[in-house]
């Protein structure tokens, strides 16, 4: 384009990022309140709601009660369900969760390829068709020796569903095991009408790009995402990984320091200034329940005020026992 030329009635506006929040609250009445795209429920063994919009997810909180997790646009939202898919639009952005049994789709590797060409092929359809930010719950992730280790299957059928979906870049992204039936794949995504900016973190080999030994694909993710109207950085699983390889193996609080200068990382990286706050919630995912009170202590020492969600999952490497992601606003 001509410098001194644009024409501001052609440049699409971006979006304000949806507004992620931890809230004590009824299902029923965050449905109900103006702009809401999604509702998360973190408990394993209640179903997800008739209403599309609300997700339970495959993960327990290690808090009760637990909070609900709540998305909200600006404007009016539209939801509905197409087989295994649930779905919501509004204020220019898609949320859109698959939850397939492996057991009928012939295994990991099959399963995780069916989510993601049902999800691209859904998303295409869409004026919101710019997926910046995936979450992954995958049971049992851990099992499995070597190559047949269920993640690095899971990694080979994510990269043959998207196909070449994410050409012009992989979405941020979180890969987590859950404990319940370990047959239950659950995925599900943020997308809007204009792509992102992918933030790498100069500390880590991007993921992409990490050597053989981590399996025959390597996950396909961005460390962070910049949302279009650049006033938010939507963040990755982030553990202690610096280089390609795990640090602190078994160390719970050198993993977890690791883990908050790889945030720090990740922020300079965007550009954005250091710490989080009030309005930057994260979620924590920690290998074993019974450290979540002494990380809480942890964290709230280390990021006072920031809205924290500690579930019990696994992490995708056996060494890992801890991983964050989330939002910074
Ligand atoms: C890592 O840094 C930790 O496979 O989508 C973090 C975030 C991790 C996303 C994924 C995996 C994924 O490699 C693991």
């Amino acid at each position: 384009m001509t410098q001194g030329c644009e024409n501001p009635q052609v440049e699409v506006r971006a979006r304000r990022a949806p507004q992620v929040s931890y809230r004590m609250a009824q299902v029923a009445t965050l449905l109900e309140a103006a702009g809401t795209l999604a509702v998360f429920g973190f408990d394993p063994s209640v179903p997800s709601g008739d209403d599309p919009r609300h997700l339970q997810v495959a993960l327990a909180s290690t808090d009760a009660p637990a909070p609900l997790e709540l998305w909200q646009v600006d404007g009016p939202v539209r939801c509905g369900m197409e087989g295994a898919l649930r779905w919501s639009t509004g204020g220019g952005w898609l949320f859109a969760a698959i939850e397939l049994d492996e057991r009928e789709h012939g295994g990991t590797l099959a399963t995780a390829r069916q989510a993601y060409d049902m999800l691209h092929r859904f998303v295409a359809g869409h004026d919101a068709r710019h997926v910046l930010r995936v979450w992954n719950y995958i049971g049992a992730i851990n099992d499995g020796e070597g190559d047949a280790e269920r993640y690095k299957r899971f990694c080979e059928g994510r990269a043959a569903g998207m196909g070449d979906f994410f050409a012009e870049g992989f979405p941020a992204a979180t890969a987590i095991g859950h404990l319940a039936a370990e047959h239950r794949l659950q995925v599900y995504l943020l997308a809007g009408e204009q792509g992102g900016h992918r933030v790498e973190n100069p500390r880590q080999v991007s993921a992409w790009r990490y050597p053989r030994q981590y399996g025959p694909t390597p996950p396909s993710f961005a460390r962070a995402m910049i949302l279009p109207a650049r006033d938010t950085l939507a963040i990755s699983g982030t553990a202690a990984v610096v280089g390609h390889a795990s640090a602190h193996h078994d160390d719970l609080d050198a993993q977890l320091e690791e883990t908050l200068t790889n945030l720090d990382a990740l922020l300079a990286s965007a550009d954005m200034r250091a710490g989080f706050d009030a309005h930057s919630p994260l979620k924590v995912y920690l290998r074993h329940g019974s450290d979540a009170p002494r990380v809480r202590d942890a964290l709230q020492q280390r990021l006072p005020g920031v809205p924290l969600l500690l579930l019990h999952g696994d992490i995708c490497r056996r060494e890992l026992l801890v991983e964050i992601d989330g939002w910074r606003y």
